[in-house]
């Protein structure tokens, strides 16, 4: 503990300053009568901006997509109505790694110890059922009093940061206004630094691997993004003239003009060229690697057997597992060790590939093919860009410029979460182009939160697919199926019914022409561009999946074997 004289702050506040000193600067939610206390003094210290949502779990996503440009973000909620209504926003940030603090503000502690029955629980009296759904899906969880909140509040905001996973924090009603004796010192961000002994022999022995090999290949999984080490992977590869892949979560971590950049790898389901990079080297370092199957071509990624694996704090070398040793040091270490090497000059870049594509007729109907070729020459330098589940997922095949973020959520897949998400993106980083990729099934989930985004003015492109329903959900099972299809909405009119003095333009595209014309609009106000296609109409890359995922889902006696019963490729 810190031995500096303290000084006496109120919890809440105190709170705030703790968020501001760890540079979030906005913070999501929906009032309510258990966390107004916390609002009104975020209103009276002006510290951090106020961002209301449409929903809880819209701010649980706009959170997410925040601290994945920011580093860090936070939301209030109030006591389990909206805490359990954000729960899959959440758990959703557990599985993709990303450091998201959700504030509840709770039930009085007066009532809790008095045993008082109280609005938005059970009504049996209970008061601790919702940290104890929160404990399931956060990496710490705690419901502060006049005692523990100094400390709690740093361990919580510092667990976030370090294990870059959400926390839960319940901030009783009745003691945000009360003094406690606080650090006067501003709270300090940083990885533990390394064990000396272990960062010693564990880059040792990472340098000698990587210096025998004469085909060593570098494999990136997301959590090398959320650890902020693409400047280091990338000035090892240069150093080593060696390749290195991303799985699809990673997709962009490394820019893809990058010389060693050496594409996706998604199993068999990658380019040989990748393949052979990483499964046929001597010599693979992986780095978060997190096989599932919609990231290893359907578990048929096969990573040689002594593959070195780093993780944010710890590593495997061979039989050795290193820990106390932090990714960004040993990776620094690791290219401090090993030689130049001036043996493996890089590839030639590919010839851009949509610029191979063929002409489409401008007047035919659009297809996902003309779609996703015409939407390649629309993107820039520093976009970020956005795909929800579903054909959407023809982003995969963009070959990026530098400096693009792509924001998914590729093992959780909540359908919806890109549209509360860009919200949170837009919020962080207003001054990029951020471009949504959604089909309509998704978009109806969150959709509301586009109406914050236009009350804040912000001006983002948003991309939807209107196919009347889960196309990708058709190639499972249920091609033609009802429960498939989804209600007929005017989606290009939104921007008007959710402001009506809204500049925001809007198109619905029909044909290659209609989206020609759409894609030259200048980027001075949203874009809402509205493509109509079949719904039997889907990048191959999805349809295989879908497929491949209906065979692990329901076996070979499943009813995805009936007569036309699922979406196939058209060959
Ligand atoms: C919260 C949630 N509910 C349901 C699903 C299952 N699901 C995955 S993709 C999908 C359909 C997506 O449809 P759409 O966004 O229209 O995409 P497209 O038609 O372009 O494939 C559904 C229902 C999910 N992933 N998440
Ligand atoms: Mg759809």
């Amino acid at each position: 503990m810190s031995t500096s004289p303290g000084q006496r702050m109120k919890i809440g506040e105190f709170l705030l300053r703790r968020l501001e000193e760890a540079g979030v600067g906005h913070l999501f939610g929906v009032p309510g009568d258990f966390n107004l206390e916390l609002l009104q003094q975020l209103e009276d210290a002006g510290r951090l901006q106020w961002v209301g949502t449409c929903s809880e779990l819209n701010a649980s996503y706009a959170a997410d997509g925040y601290a994945r440009l920011n580093g860090l973000a936070a939301f209030t909620v109030t006591n389990a109505v909206g805490a359990m209504s954000a729960i899959n926003g959440i758990a959703g940030a557990y599985a993709e790694h990303v450091p998201v603090i959700c504030i509840c503000g709770s039930i009085p502690l007066r009532s809790i110890e008095r045993g008082l029955g109280m609005h938005h629980t059970m009504g049996d009296g209970t008061w601790d059922r919702f940290l104890g759904a929160f404990a399931q899906v956060t990496a710490a969880e705690a419901r502060l009093t006049p005692c523990n909140a100094a400390i709690e509040i740093d361990r919580l905001i510092l667990t976030a940061w370090r294990e870059k996973l959400p926390v839960y924090m319940e901030l009783p009603s009745d003691i945000a206004y009360l003094d406690i004796e606080v650090p006067a010192e501003p709270l300090v961000l940083a990885q533990p630094a390394s064990d000396p002994e272990r960062l010693r022999s564990c880059v040792a022995a990472i340098a000698a691997r990587l210096s025998a090999a004469t085909s060593p290949a570098i494999l990136v999984d997301e959590d090398a993004g959320r650890h902020g080490v693409a400047a280091e992977i990338t000035e090892l590869a240069a150093k080593m003239q060696m390749p290195a892949a991303a799985t699809g979560s990673a997709k962009a971590i490394i820019n893809e003009t990058f010389p060693y950049y050496a594409g996706i790898y998604n199993g068999k389901a990658s380019q040989p060229s990748t393949i052979k990079a990483i499964e046929g080297g001597d010599c693979l370092l992986s780095i978060g690697y997190r096989p599932v199957e919609v990231t290893t071509g359907d578990f048929t990624a096969s990573l040689p057997a002594d593959t070195i694996r780093l993780r944010g704090h710890s590593v495997d070398v061979g039989e050795d597992n290193y820990q106390a040793v932090t990714l960004k040091e040993v990776l620094r270490g690791v290219i401090d060790a090993v030689p130049q090497v001036t043996s493996r000059p890089a590839r030639q870049a590919e010839a851009a590939a949509a610029a191979a594509g063929t002409k489409a007729d401008g007047s035919a109907k659009l297809t996902q093919a003309a779609y996703w070729q015409a939407l390649q020459g629309y993107l820039r330098p520093g976009d970020v860009l956005f795909t929800d589940n579903g054909t959407s997922y023809g982003i995969f095949g963009f070959h990026l410029p530098d400096d693009c973020t792509v924001v998914a959520s590729v093992i959780w897949g909540s359908i919806g979460y890109s549209v509360g998400a860009l919200l949170g993106t837009l919020t962080a980083a207003p001054q990029r182009r951020h471009l949504l990729f959604v089909g309509d099934g998704s978009f109806q989930e969150t959709a509301q939160e586009l109406s914050t985004m236009l009350r804040h003015g912000h001006k983002p492109v948003i991309f939807l697919i209107n196919n009347g329903g889960y196309t990708i959900e058709r190639g499972y099972m249920g091609k033609t199926e009802t429960y498939n299809d989804i209600a007929t909405w005017a989606y290009a009119d939104l921007p008007k019914v959710f402001r009506p003095d809204t500049t925001a333009r809007s198109f619905v595209v029909k044909t290659v022409a209609d989206l020609q014309n759409a894609l030259s609009a200048p980027n001075d106000t949203m874009i809402f561009i509205e493509s109509i296609m079949d719904p039997h109409d889907a990048p191959a890359a999805v349809i295989h999946s879908s497929n491949n995922g209906a065979e692990l889902d329901y076996g070979p006696r499943g009813p995805q074997h009936r007569e036309n019963a699922q979406l196939q490729p058209t060959m």
